[in-house]
């Protein structure tokens, strides 16, 4: 029986990634923070408590569980809040991410980075593994410098791998992001109060997604690839298709919720992942909004 350690267990992917690995029979940890609020631990995960900016409980736990494959997901994972939080970014999206690629290479554990198209910075055009990556946020900043170890780790033998994941949503992602915002003000008919509404995102499922880190972690040859649809949507866009032509009628614009350095627009090139992993998105976008939206009307949020 196969075995995995995810980090950042109860978030959206965490969530997804384990359903997806309990569904091919393996064995699944979820490191999850001690916290006094009820979470929401994926069915049929094993708990470890613990937190990936304290090196010896990672490596502690890691080195118990002895796992064959190590997801590393925890992060600060809000852009606009790593420039009001930024050495709270550095630490868990940074530091963390070198204590988790340090444990699971001392233990000989497979090791996969949660890395982003945030990277890219506003390098433009449609973006591979190969493109410049110059990050405009210090969520980025911290990501590239986690992404540069995972490469690192890879010269010095160890199996590791970053997934250059573009945006991806679902009805499990947080409040705080654009999609989960409209889909629950669209759900309630309540006003929702935005910011930039021109920034243009590749926007996919997050189910597709993880299963994208599943496959990367089966390969012979440890590489990192590009996870995204190929196809930008900005803000706007995203309104019209799931409120209408007068969401102007429901939207508040309030400057806290522009960035103080955004990029402007992001599209990814699979090209790689398609040809070498097999994969393929599955979920269209609109399938996607309108599943947010009905899970929001079920929901009654
Ligand atoms: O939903 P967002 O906050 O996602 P963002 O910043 O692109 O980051 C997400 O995707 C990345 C790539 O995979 C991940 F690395 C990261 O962890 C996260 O999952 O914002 C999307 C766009 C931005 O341009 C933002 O400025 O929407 C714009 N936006 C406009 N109004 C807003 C809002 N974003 C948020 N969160 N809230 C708004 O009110």
């Amino acid at each position: 029986m196969k075995r995995a350690f995810i980090t950042g267990a109860t978030g959206q992917d965490g969530r997804y990634l384990s359903a997806l690995l309990l569904s091919k029979g393996y064995r699944v940890w979820g490191l999850v923070r001690r916290s006094s609020q009820p979470r929401e631990i994926p069915d049929g995960i094993e708990v470890v408590e613990g937190d990936i900016t304290d090196a010896l409980c990672i490596s502690k736990a890691i080195k118990t569980v002895a796992p064959s494959e190590v997801y590393n997901l925890a992060a600060q994972t809000h852009v606009g809040r790593s420039f009001t939080e930024p050495e709270h970014t550095f630490r868990a999206n940074a530091l963390g991410a070198l204590n988790v690629i340090e444990a699971a290479s001392d233990a000989g554990s497979r090791v996969y980075q949660a890395s982003t198209s945030e990277m890219f910075g506003n390098t433009g055009g449609l973006l591979n593994e190969e493109s410049p990556m110059r990050p405009v946020s210090p969520y980025g900043i911290a990501k590239l410098a986690a992404h540069n170890l995972i490469s690192l780790a890879r010269i010095k033998g160890n199996y590791a791998v970053s997934g250059i994941l573009f945006n991806h949503e679902s009805p499990l992602r947080g409040d705080d992001f654009v999609t989960q915002k409209i889909a629950k003000g669209a759900a309630s008919g309540a006003r929702i109060t935005l910011g930039n509404l021109d920034a243009q995102r590749d926007w996919g499922h997050a189910k597709d997604y993880v299963r994208a880190m599943w496959m990367m972690l089966q390969q012979d040859i440890p590489a990192d690839y590009v996870i995204a649809t190929g196809k930008a949507r900005s803000v706007r866009d995203i309104l019209i298709t799931t409120i209408g032509d007068d969401y102007m009628e429901f939207v508040d614009i309030d400057s806290k919720f522009m960035r103080p350095n955004e990029i402007h627009y992001l599209a990814g090139d699979s090209s790689k992942a398609r040809r070498e992993l097999g994969w393929e998105p599955t979920i269209k976008f609109d399938a996607m909004m309108d599943e947010m939206v009905a899970a929001a009307m079920e929901t009654g949020q």
